[in-house]
């Protein structure tokens, strides 16, 4: 069995994942606030190690200086009392009706610029509480209306945000990274940046790429009808993994923000091995926060609130355990070389081999068999039925 979450698991939550008050487009709040600092405790107790915020999950949108220094002295007093840190800060550039046609890529100039002056302020509050992540999820940046909005125009505001951004941290000297998360769809009908596939093409036109990678949601790919898994491996292969939305959705349709294993468990585990032990042959794995973006949901009161935290963690703890005897059981091992999962690791020339050796190699063509190389299996499901047991603990 799992043991307990400790620190060095790297377990966080947002103070607005375990705050969330069930509001929905149908329906009231179906729970009382709850007080960020209260947060910080139940989190340190139940084994979590961190705890990110948007600047408007802890200073009411708005607040005057005063209020303001309070409300992050009490949060600091918080920290200091149960030892969690701070890994990723955000800003909420979604809730207040000003950011309708979002923040950065607003048709309103004078919005994207109040848009970047909430980051910058937030950028500092971040490097001050010792952050290494800065998250921009751009839930309000894209638009309903194909005529409405000039993506190219949109795309480049974008840019020009980051750029700044990227530009302040550099001058500042600050030690943060900065992470997008992509989302195809809601808030709006269609978001910028949609995948991660996408906001890696983004990346690559930035000033200062190599300081800018991704916050990836599980939901949020699955909600596009992409495996999660295979855009994880790309951001690690191209070293962009910077932070991680770790929860649960059940298929295409609305952002359902379950407990990490609620939706897809198989993809689940899958991700738990990439993530602790890199690929099978030898690829990069992720050594940052596990951090837990889900919504307890709206049925639950408070009690299932820390119940569904609990869950979180325990569920990756349980898939680790899982993990780890997959990767250990010979048969496991046996299965994934029947099925040339490793030979995929040997590069297809040879040292020293170009297309002039290729050519002349008679056994890559002319002496090949197709058909005999046709007829035989590779063997996945043996291998997929392997990992079904373990996660089953049939094994
Ligand atoms: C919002 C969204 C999340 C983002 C958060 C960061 S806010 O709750 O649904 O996916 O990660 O801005
Ligand atoms: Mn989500
Ligand atoms: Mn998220």
């Amino acid at each position: 069995m799992a043991s307990r979450p400790t620190p060095a698991d790297k377990f966080s939550f947002g103070l607005w994942t375990v705050g969330w008050q069930g509001r929905d487009p149908f329906g009231h709040a179906s729970r009382a606030p709850l007080d960020p600092v209260e947060s910080v405790h139940r989190l340190a107790e139940l084994g979590a190690y961190g705890v990110t915020f948007h600047d408007d999950d802890l200073i009411p949108f708005g607040a005057d200086a005063a209020t303001r220094d309070a409300q992050i002295a009490r949060f600091r007093k918080a920290l200091d009392e149960t030892g969690l840190v701070v890994p990723m800060v955000t800003t909420d550039l979604f809730q207040h009706p000003v950011f309708k046609d979002g923040g950065f890529t607003s048709n309103d100039r004078d919005v994207r610029r109040f848009a970047l002056r909430k980051v910058l302020r937030n950028v500092d509050l971040a490097a001050e509480l010792g952050a290494k992540t800065f998250v921009m999820w751009g839930g309000r940046e894209g638009g309903e209306y194909d005529v409405a909005k000039d993506v190219q125009a949109a795309l480049e505001r974008y840019r020009e945000a980051v750029d700044l951004l990227c530009q302040y941290v550099i001058d500042r000297g600050y030690d943060l990274r900065f992470a997008l998360e992509p989302k195809p769809n809601e808030p709006r009908g269609d978001i910028l940046l949609p995948t991660v596939g996408h906001a890696l093409a983004f990346i690559s036109t930035l000033a200062h790429s190599e300081r800018v990678g991704l916050n990836p949601e599980v939901g949020h790919e699955q909600m596009a009808g992409l495996n999660f898994v295979h855009g994880i491996a790309q951001a690690l292969w191209q070293g962009k993994l910077f932070h991680i939305d770790l929860n649960g959705q059940r298929g295409v349709k609305y952002d359902q923000d379950l407990v990490f294993g609620h939706g897809d468990l198989l993809n689940a585990f899958a991700l738990v091995d990439l993530l602790e032990h890199g690929g099978p042959n030898g690829g990069p794995g992720y050594d940052g926060p596990r951090h837990f973006d889900y919504k307890p949901s709206r049925t639950e009161d408070i009690d299932g609130v820390w119940v569904s935290a609990a869950a979180n963690m325990r569920t990756y703890l349980l898939l680790k355990e899982r993990v780890a005897a997959f990767r250990a059981d010979p048969e496991v091992a046996e299965a994934m070389a029947a099925s040339k999962v490793t030979e995929l690791g040997v590069p297809t020339l040879g040292g020293g081999e170009g297309y002039a050796e290729l050519l002349a190699d008679p056994a890559a063509f002319e002496e090949f068999d197709a058909d005999a190389v046709a007829a035989r299996g590779f063997g996945f499901i043996r291998l997929n039925q392997l990992a079904v047991e373990h996660v089953l603990g049939a094994r």
